[in-house]
C-alpha cells in the first residue's frame, strides 16, 4: 500500500466486493446488490437512508435514520454480522438525560456514529427552535445519554473526529438555516469536555465547480491516514428540478484540520443508479459513515440514496487518495485561515 490508514481497528470481515468496470469516472464502486436497505424495511418505518455504521465487539452496529410512516425521522439501531444485512430494532432509540429520565428529541435525522476513547457518540440533526445538532453517548448500545447541544441553531451535518486533536474533541459542522438551506460551508470547532465548544475555524466552502456550487457539508467521520484526514463530504448543485447531492473528497492536515491539503474538484460519486435518481427526493447521494480496514486499506462507505434507500460503495485508501490528489484544486474556498 502507498498510503496507510492509521488508528483504525482491523476489520477482517469488512463488507467488500472487488472493483467493477461501472466506475470509470470514480474512485468508488457501488455494491452490486444495492440498496442494502430499501423501502418499508420494518414495521412503522417507511424509509431508511442517511445512516451510520460502526464495528463493535465482533458485529456491526448502525445508527439508522428511520423515517416513520408519518414521515417523521428518528434514530433506530441496527445489528449485522456482515455490515450488509441489517436487523433493525423494533423501538426507536430512547434517549435519556443524565438522571436516566427519558429525553427524546422532537425528531432526529442524519445520524453519525463515532467512537472516541471507548465511548460511542451519535450526532444528529434535531429541533432546538430550528435545525440544530444533538449528541448522545453510549458504551453498550442500550443506554443512550444525551450530551449538551454543542451549537446554537441553526446547524447541521456535525461530524466528530475519531480521536482528540491537541487533547480536544474536534468536530466539523455546517451552520445553516432551518429550511432547505441554499448556502453552507464546513467549519471546525474544539472542546475539552464535549460541553463547551470554541476555537471555531473555517475549513472549506462551496466552489466554482458546478456540482458543489451551492453548499457543502461534512459526511463521514474523517479517516486518519498517512496523508492527512480523509474526508468524504456532500456537495450540492441547484438545478431547475431542485438540488442534486454528490459525494466529494478532501484531505485535511493531520495536526490542524482547518487546513485543506487536497480537495478533488470533481465529484467522487454522483447519483446515477435508479435507487439514487428516483425516490422521495431524487438525485441524492449523502455519505454518513465509513468502515475501514487498516491491514488491507479497504474502505466501505455508507450513503443515503434519494432519501429513500441505504447504499454501500467501496474504495481503497490508495485509489481514493490518488484520485483526490490527481484532481486537487485548493483555492480561495479553503484558504481563509486568519479570518475569524
Ligand atoms: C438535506 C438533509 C438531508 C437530505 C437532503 C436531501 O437538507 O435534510 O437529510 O438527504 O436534504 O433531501
Amino acid at each position: 500500500m502507498k498510503y496507510q490508514i492509521i488508528n483504525e481497528k482491523k476489520i477482517d470481515n469488512i463488507p467488500w466486493q472487488d472493483r467493477t468496470s461501472q466506475s470509470m469516472n470514480s474512485p468508488l464502486w457501488r455494491y452490486s446488490e444495492n440498496p442494502i436497505i430499501a423501502r418499508n424495511p420494518a414495521k412503522n418505518i417507511a424509509r431508511v437512508f442517511n445512516s451510520a455504521a460502526i464495528y463493535y465487539k465482533g458485529e456491526f452496529i448502525s445508527a439508522l435514520r428511520g423515517e416513520e410512516t408519518n414521515n417523521v425521522p428518528y434514530i433506530y439501531i441496527g445489528h449485522s454480522s456482515d455490515g450488509i444485512n441489517w436487523k433493525i430494532e423494533d423501538e426507536r432509540v430512547k434517549f435519556v438525560d443524565e438522571e436516566g429520565k427519558l429525553f427524546m428529541p422532537k425528531y432526529a435525522y442524519d445520524p453519525r456514529l463515532v467512537e472516541v476513547e471507548g465511548i460511542y457518540y451519535i450526532i444528529w440533526c434535531q429541533d432546538f427552535y430550528g435545525a440544530a445538532i444533538g449528541i448522545a453517548k453510549t458504551e453498550d448500545f442500550k443506554t443512550f445519554t444525551r450530551v449538551e447541544n454543542p451549537f446554537l441553531p441553526f446547524n447541521r451535518n456535525a461530524v466528530l473526529f475519531p480521536r482528540k486533536i491537541d487533547g480536544m474533541f474536534t468536530m466539523l459542522s455546517r451552520p445553516s438555516d432551518s429550511g432547505h438551506t441554499p448556502f453552507g460551508d464546513i467549519f471546525i470547532s474544539q472542546s475539552k469536555d464535549m460541553e463547551f465548544w470554541g476555537r471555531h475555524r473555517h475549513v472549506m466552502g462551496k466552489t466554482d465547480a458546478w456540482w458543489e456550487g451551492l453548499k457543502i457539508g461534512a459526511g463521514a467521520a474523517p479517516i486518519e491516514t498517512s496523508e492527512g484526514w480523509l474526508l468524504f463530504y456532500h456537495g450540492v448543485t441547484n438545478t431547475c428540478n431542485g438540488y442534486v447531492y454528490s459525494i466529494g473528497g478532501a484531505i485535511l492536515d493531520i495536526d490542524n484540520p482547518s487546513i485543506v491539503k487536497y480537495r478533488s474538484e470533481k465529484f467522487i460519486l454522483t447519483p446515477e443508479e435508479l435507487y439514487e435518481t428516483t425516490g422521495f427526493v431524487p438525485n441524492v447521494a449523502f455519505p454518513c459513515a465509513t468502515l475501514c480496514d487498516a491491514a488491507t486499506g479497504r474502505i466501505a462507505l455508507y450513503y443515503g440514496a434519494a432519501d429513500t434507500n441505504l447504499a454501500l460503495a467501496f474504495t481503497t485508501v490508495d485509489e481514493v487518495i490518488d484520485f483526490i490528489k490527481d484532481n486537487s484544486k485548493v483555492g480561495d474556498a479553503e484558504t481563509e485561515i486568519g479570518r475569524r
